[in-house]
């Protein structure tokens, strides 16, 4: 007959097995400010059954950038990816466990601490960064961003997402399972990338972008990256209040 896990195994069925091994990471389940009330699975918190009863969960957002040229390094995500594959985006994201030493304590400045540990362990998972490159004192927490996505009929994301930026010249050694390429670009040249698509014609015009990574690009990343490339970043960073989008 049919058991609970027929239909585990039926949602994930056919989807890279590393990819849904991952899947059985636990999450840590949001309500709407930011508190931790709960866990869930990643598939659990990716489905668009459960997004759409309210289902909420904690990520973050590394945008990493060379120390000299301010260059940001864009991924585009592994076609074995089971949300968004084949789509350009931020350095890395993902989410922080439901582990002490990821969740927090539940005042901001531990969550962000929570967060950055998750995005030194995933720069390594997904890029090969050693951690040596990415010290958690380097990383600048700038603000949370409340959004929902869908990325097909039955998967999507729902987040309150901490968006962490760097300055790092690390070594790469990409994991091909999590990412299909990469690429260093300065803010002209992702204007570049944008307007290729906006216009159908040039080199980059049939490129696809996460929609988080489109939603922070219209608001707020360019003004950032220019205080960044002026030194002046900080008067940007440690925002308390969180952005719905
Ligand atoms: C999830 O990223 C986090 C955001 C901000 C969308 P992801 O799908 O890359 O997570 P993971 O790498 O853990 O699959
Ligand atoms: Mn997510």
């Amino acid at each position: 007959g049919t058991t609970q896990n027929d239909s585990i195994n039926d949602e994930l069925a056919g989807y890279d097995t590393e990819q849904i091994r991952l899947m059985d990471e636990v999450c840590i389940v949001l309500d709407a400010s930011d508190n931790a009330i709960g866990t869930a699975s990643k598939k659990d918190c990716h489905l668009m059954s459960n997004i759409n009863k309210g289902l909420l969960h904690r990520a973050f957002s590394t945008f990493l950038f060379h120390p000299k040229t301010h260059k940001l390094l864009l991924q585009q995500r592994a076609t074995e990816k089971i949300t968004f594959p084949d789509m350009w985006t931020n350095t890395c994201c993902s989410h922080p466990l439901a582990h002490p030493s990821e969740t927090g304590l539940g005042d901001l400045i531990s969550n962000v601490e929570g967060a950055k540990r998750a995005a030194i362990r995933k720069l390594d998972h997904e890029l090969g960064i050693p951690a040596k490159y990415v010290p958690i004192e380097k990383f600048d927490y700038l603000t949370r961003i409340h959004y929902l996505a869908p990325s097909d009929g039955k998967w999507g994301e729902h987040e309150i997402d901490y968006i962490l930026f760097i300055e790092a010249d690390p070594e790469l050694d990409v994991n091909v399972n999590e990412v299909k390429d990469v690429r260093w670009v300065s803010l002209d040249e992702l204007k570049q990338m944008f307007h290729d698509v906006e216009t159908q014609s040039g080199k980059d015009q049939d490129l696809k972008y996460t929609p988080w990574f489109k939603l922070i690009c219209e608001s707020m990343l360019y003004k950032w990256w220019e205080a960044l490339e002026k030194g002046d970043l900080a008067k940007f960073t440690g925002e308390e209040q969180i952005r719905r989008m």
